[in-house]
């Protein structure tokens, strides 16, 4: 007998909407944000006010009245909570109550507000003064041995404040310096870079004004880039047609209403976004991209043999391009089975994708998540850039490839130095302008701290922001070895399940945020960041900062380093903090193409731009070429199909900013109240015995000896492709295996887990 496995649950609304306001403003109340931070909000991302700490999409040069969106409002709010953390707190709860409760109650406490240090025999941080904090992080920095230690960074610090961390770790002896990339696009900076010389994407928000055609895969604009909608929108209503490919249908790609048009707000209907939705299998962009580009191919032969105008563009292909024929042959030889198999899509679907493409004159890839956390991500990556090669749409004007980056400042943290890959990084720099010989030996990317940690090789942590140990796969093991280090240390502005794991000395160094006034001797301090555009902004807080005691990111990372390294008279970490002036004068002569004048353009207006060679369609590979790539798979994901195992998809809800959890609503996909949930197509629930409401425990499945599993998860009805299944991260954590990420860049590949349902 068939169980009703309940209807697909579904929003509704168009995306943008009132939704979002209301969402907002439920925000604000749990925020408990101060009232006068709605006047703040008002200067977010515009020349003169502060960058929003959300996502890196781009700051446009002539903004909205409103330049800001619904999520990037709640990140604003959220950080101008009027609750504190502060000493009385800490004073009151040990961490071992404390890591009884959930994420969302951690962070809501508020504002850290007074350095801490971890008192083991009371379980508790206590308040220290700055001076006995860096002197105190010091001296355990000094008895460690340099390779021992990791200085992560999540992406929100300013360019500033990355380059003196990347320098500081350099100076004191290594480069472990991974970064929150390394769990997110590190699959562009060396998948993207290997095919087209190009860590970063190759277009400007200009770009979005001229493509004909989209080719969006695995991100979703309505949650984690929402300001997108708006040029998307204008894209659509000129005519531009967008194709999505993605296993869940995402509102954010389906329609949209455009909150800042009093119009379409009142009256209009929302304005439709995909022309095609096509849901792909977890993994299966591959085998989609290779039907796309198989029929170009096809259609291009039929044309050259009946005279027509050839479809592929061989001129481009010939001045630019390495690999095309053994690429083209594997299109030709790989079976419509095998793609359908392995897409979960239809050829015909695929077929009529592609004629969009062949229609275009000019074509954009847009990218994220979807794509990059795979076992054979960079090979996604790769296919996604052969389909534009075949038309030469990179390097001109509506063409291109755009990852969508995540933190808001997180590539530009890379530009700036920080980086575990010594070849990535400025030494020669370095030796001219401080006079130290930089460590050769590359450092931990977060995989590799991760394998340290667990061989006990790692000894000390340092993090610049972010919530590492809730961030990455394998959680039980993972923890059951953070405490055993000797040092950790957390630079942050909310209290996070990483800080409940203290070393056996351990330090909490609470930061201003990116809206508050950052006043040093010189006066209030500027601090710059990048989009995923590559346009680098200057950005200024005028909010009162949240405690007397607090301190900018870069003013900790100074002191950090003055009280750990000898003195020299070219490190002049009291100048640089008095001055963030200097920092960027640094940061120019260190890299002079890209950042000369940089005190002077980084307030125009839009941000200055700091080019791209492969947009100028020079390609910095080893052949000197754009590489054409044969994939070696069909499926980006590592373990193949098995009987009763499915693909989970990991997803971050609308309610959410990474391990920062809003609230317990999922707007945009018609979810509410619970994270601890597991979506499932109603086919599927009922190949399975199960009906809506059932409690069931997901099973890491990939075969190997270590029981990895997630209890507790309630079955929910969802339009998704058969064999697929979805839940929230970091709940889902555990079933990551460690080992399971990328082949190439190591990025953890949280998008297509092998797993089995227990009941
Ligand atoms: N509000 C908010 N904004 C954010 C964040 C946040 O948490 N909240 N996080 C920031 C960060 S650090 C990042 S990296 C970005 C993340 O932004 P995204 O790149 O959008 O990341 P995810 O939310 O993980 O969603 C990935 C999308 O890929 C789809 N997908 C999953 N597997 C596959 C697949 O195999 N193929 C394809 N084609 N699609 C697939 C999922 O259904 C989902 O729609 O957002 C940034 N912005
Ligand atoms: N399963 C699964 N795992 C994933 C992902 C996934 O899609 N699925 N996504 C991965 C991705 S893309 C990323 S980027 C990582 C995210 O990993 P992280 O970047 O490490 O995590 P966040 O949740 O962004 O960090 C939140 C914390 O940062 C601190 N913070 C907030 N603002 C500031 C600030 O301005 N300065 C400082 N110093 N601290 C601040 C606060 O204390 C807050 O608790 O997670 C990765 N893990
Ligand atoms: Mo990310």
């Amino acid at each position: 007998m068939t169980k009703n496995t309940g209807a697909p649950k579904e929003y509704h609304g168009p995306a943008g909407g009132w939704g979002s306001l209301i969402g907002l403003g439920k925000v604000a109340l749990a925020a408990r944000a101060n009232p006068a931070a709605t006047e703040t909000l008002l200067r977010q991302n515009k020349a003169e006010g502060h960058m929003c700490t959300s996502c890196a999409w781009a700051k446009p040069a002539h903004p909205h009245p409103f330049e800001f969106c619904e999520n990037g409002a709640k990140a604003t709010l959220w950080d101008l909570t009027t609750d504190r953390a502060a000493a009385d707190f800490f004073a009151e709860y040990s961490l071992a109550e404390l890591r009884s409760w959930p994420d969302y109650e951690l962070e809501r406490v508020g504002r850290l507000t007074q350095p801490m240090r971890y008192d083991a025999p009371i379980d508790r941080y206590v308040p220290v003064s700055w001076d006995e904090a860096f002197r105190g992080i010091a001296a355990e920095l000094k008895a460690l041995d340099p390779k021992s230690v990791t200085f992560y960074t999540s992406g929100k610090a300013a360019l500033e404040a990355s380059y003196l961390y990347a320098l500081f770790a350099r100076m004191y002896g290594n480069n472990n310096l991974p970064d929150s990339s390394n769990m997110c696009h590190e699959t562009t900076s060396v998948g993207l870079k290997k095919v087209i010389g190009s860590p970063v994407g190759t277009c400007t928000l200009e770009d979005l004004h001229h493509c004909d055609a989209i080719f969006y895969f695995g991100q979703n604009p309505g949650t984690n880039s929402p300001r997108i909608l708006h040029p998307l929108q204008e894209a659509v209503r000129r005519g531009c047609k967008i194709i999505v490919f993605n296993p869940l249908r995402e509102k954010g790609l389906i329609e949209f209403t455009n909150p800042q048009e009093p119009v379409q707000m009142t009256v209009g209907s929302p304005t439709d976004l995909a022309d095609m939705y096509l849901q792909v299998r977890p993994g299966g962009d591959i085998a989609a991209l290779m039907g796309l580009c198989k029929h170009v191919l096809a259609r291009d032969a039929a044309a050259r043999a009946a005279g027509e105008r050839e479809i592929v563009d061989r001129l481009f292909i010939e001045q630019h391009c390495h690999g095309f024929d053994e690429f083209a042959q594997q299109a030709e030889e790989t079976g419509w089975d095998e793609i359908e198999s392995n897409s979960g899509l239809l050829r015909a679907d695929l077929e009529a994708a592609a004629e969009v493409y062949i229609q275009a004159e000019n074509v954009m890839g847009i990218y994220g998540m979807g794509l990059t956390q795979h076992v054979h991500g960079s090979q996604s990556i790769g296919m996604l850039v052969n389909l534009l090669l075949l038309g030469g749409n990179i390097g001109r004007q509506g063409a291109g490839i755009t990852p969508i980056r995540g933190h808001s400042n997180v590539q530009g943290q890379r530009t700036v130095g920080i980086t575990e890959k010594t070849k990535l990084a400025p030494m020669q720099k370095y030796r001219e302008l401080f006079d130290f010989k930089p460590p050769q030996e590359d450092g931990h990317t977060t995989v590799e701290f991760l394998e340290a940690l667990l061989d006990g090789s790692n000894k000390g942590f340092v993090g610049l922001g972010g919530n590492l140990a809730r961030a990455v796969p394998d959680h039980p093991r993972v923890h059951e070895k953070w405490r055993d280090m000797a040092l950790t240390v957390n630079i942050a502005t909310k209290l996070n399940r990483t800080h409940l794991m203290p070393g056996k000395s351990a330090y909490l160094l609470p930061c201003l945020v990116r809206a508050e006034e950052d006043l040093q001797r010189s006066g209030p301090q500027t601090v710059t960041i990048e989009d995923s555009f590559s346009h680098i902004y200057g950005s200024i807080g005028k909010r009162r900062p949240a405690d007397v005691h607090l301190k900018s990111e870069l003013a900790i990372v100074a002191g950090i380093a003055k009280a750990t390294l000898p003195a020299h008279p070219k490190w002049k970490w009291d100048e640089w903090t008095a001055d963030y002036g200097k920092v960027r004068d640094l940061i120019a002569e260190t890299f002079p193409d890209e950042f000369h004048d940089m005190n002077d353009r980084m307030n125009q207006p839009g941000g200055f731009y700091r080019g791209n060679a492969a947009h100028e369609r020079m390609w910095k590979t080893d052949s000197g070429k754009a590489e054409f790539t044969a994939p070696s798979v069909m499926n980006a994901c590592g373990v193949g199909d098995a009987p009763d195992h499915f693909h989970l998809v990991t997803l971050r809800s609308n309610d959410q900013f990474n391990t920062t959890i809003y609230g317990h609503d999922d707007r945009l996909r018609g979810l509410k109240g619970s994270r601890m949930i597991v979506l499932m197509s109603p086919a599927d629930m009922a190949r399975q015995g199960l009906k809506e409401g059932d409690d069931v425990t997901l099973v890491c499945d990939t075969g190997d000896d270590e029981r990895r599993a997630v209890s507790g998860l309630t079955v929910t009805p969802y339009r998704l492709p058969d064999g697929c299944l979805a839940g929230y991260f970091p709940e889902l954590n555990p079933l990551v295996p460690l080992w399971y990420h990328d082949k190439l860049s190591k990025t953890p590949a949280a998008k297509g887990v092998p797993v089995r349902i227990e009941v």
